[in-house]
This record gives C-alpha cells, structure tokens and sequence, in this order.
C-alpha cells in the first residue's frame, strides 16, 4: 500500500552512543550487543499509521566518529526531524551534544524539529547524566527531550509515534505531501 508521507529522519550523536541499535530497535525491533561501529551513511525504513494516515519514517544512520564523518549537507537535505543521541553513562557525550545542535542549525532546515535522546537507560547504576539536567538543557535550546533504551525497548515506539503525529500535522498544515520517495 503506498504511503501518503514519507519523512525523513536523521539521526546523529557521538559514536557508541547507541544510534544504530535504537535504530534497528525501532525498525525490526532487534537489538545486538556486539554492534559494529557505522561507517558511511544507511537508512531504514518503518512505516505505521497515525491518523487514519501511512507514514513511511525514513531514517538515516552515520558515523559518530569523527573520522568517517565525510557528510554534512547532504545528510541533513529534505530531513523534517533530528534524533540527537547521548549515551546516559558517558557524560561527554551529552556535553557534545551543544556541537550536533550547532552542526544541525549549520545544516539543516531551519523548522527542523530536534529530539534529545538520552540513550542507554537501562544502565542506571552508571548513570553520568542526569534527566532533568539534560530536559534543562534541551528547554534551553528548543528541543524535545526522552530517555531510552535501545537494548531494553523502553519508550522507543511511542516516542516516536508521538514525534510523527506531531510532523504529520505539521506538514498538513504546511499542505505538503510525500516529500521524498
Ligand atoms: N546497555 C545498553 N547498551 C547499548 C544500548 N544501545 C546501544 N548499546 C551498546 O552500545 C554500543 C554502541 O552501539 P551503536 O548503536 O553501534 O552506537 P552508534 O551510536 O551507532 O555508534 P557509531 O556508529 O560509531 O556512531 C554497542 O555495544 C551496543 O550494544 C542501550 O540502550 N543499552
Ligand atoms: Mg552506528
């Protein structure tokens, strides 16, 4: 059955944050414990109904490290939303996350909508990071803020159900349709 949308989706963050396993989480809900590190830009693809609508969520996976990171405009081209991923258990990663949202207002679409994903949840006992700090910063900076965890699959669909609800009503408004394949 075709799609009435297809959006686009990046998602970005510091390597080993658990990008491409919340991923494939959310696509195939499968997860590895053993991934290996992205190189080069992938996407996958799921598509689910809100609204009485299909909304095909094409979402784009690269390197957070910084050597393979060839890619900046082209990657972000035509995104409508952004998953910023931190790891809750490696603090640097989440004090990074001021770069990606400069790297993101550099490159992407100015109407982008962010979403800061604090990642790994399920490690409490190592936790680095704490919620309300991160929801402060995210606050500050005009984001949308979550936890997660891909290996448990703790909010990960609704989530993002909710952030595609959100974008479907947007791009009504805006009157436009299937912006990409
Ligand atoms: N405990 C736990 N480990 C996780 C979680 N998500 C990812 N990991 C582990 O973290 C490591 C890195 O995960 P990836 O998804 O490959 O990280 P990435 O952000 O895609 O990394 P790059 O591709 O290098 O940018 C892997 O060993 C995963 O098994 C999680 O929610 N909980
Ligand atoms: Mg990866």
């Amino acid at each position: 059955m075709e799609e009435d949308y297809v959006f686009k989706i990046v998602v970005i963050g510091d390597s080993a944050v658990g990008k491409t396993q919340l991923l494939g989480r959310f696509t195939r809900d499968e997860f590895f414990l053993d991934s290996k590190s992205t190189i080069g830009i992938e996407f996958q693809t799921r598509t689910v109904d809100i609204a009485r609508r299909r909304v095909k969520a094409q979402i784009w996976d690269t390197a957070g490290q910084e050597r393979y990171r060839a890619v900046t405009s082209a990657y972000y081209r035509g995104a409508l939303g952004a998953m910023l991923v931190y790891d809750v258990t490696r603090r640097h990663t989440f004090e990074h996350a001021a770069r990606w949202v400069d790297e993101l207002r550099a490159h992407a679409d100015k109407s982008i909508v962010v979403m800061l994903i604090g990642n790994k949840a399920d490690l409490a006992g190592g936790r680095a990071v704490a919620a309300d700090e991160a929801a402060a910063f995210a606050e500050e900076q005009g984001l949308f803020f979550s936890e997660a965890s891909a290996l448990s699959g703790g909010r990960v669909g609704r989530r993002h159900q909710r952030q595609w609800a959100w974008r479907r009503r947007r791009a009504d408004a805006q009157g436009h349709q299937a912006v990409a394949g």
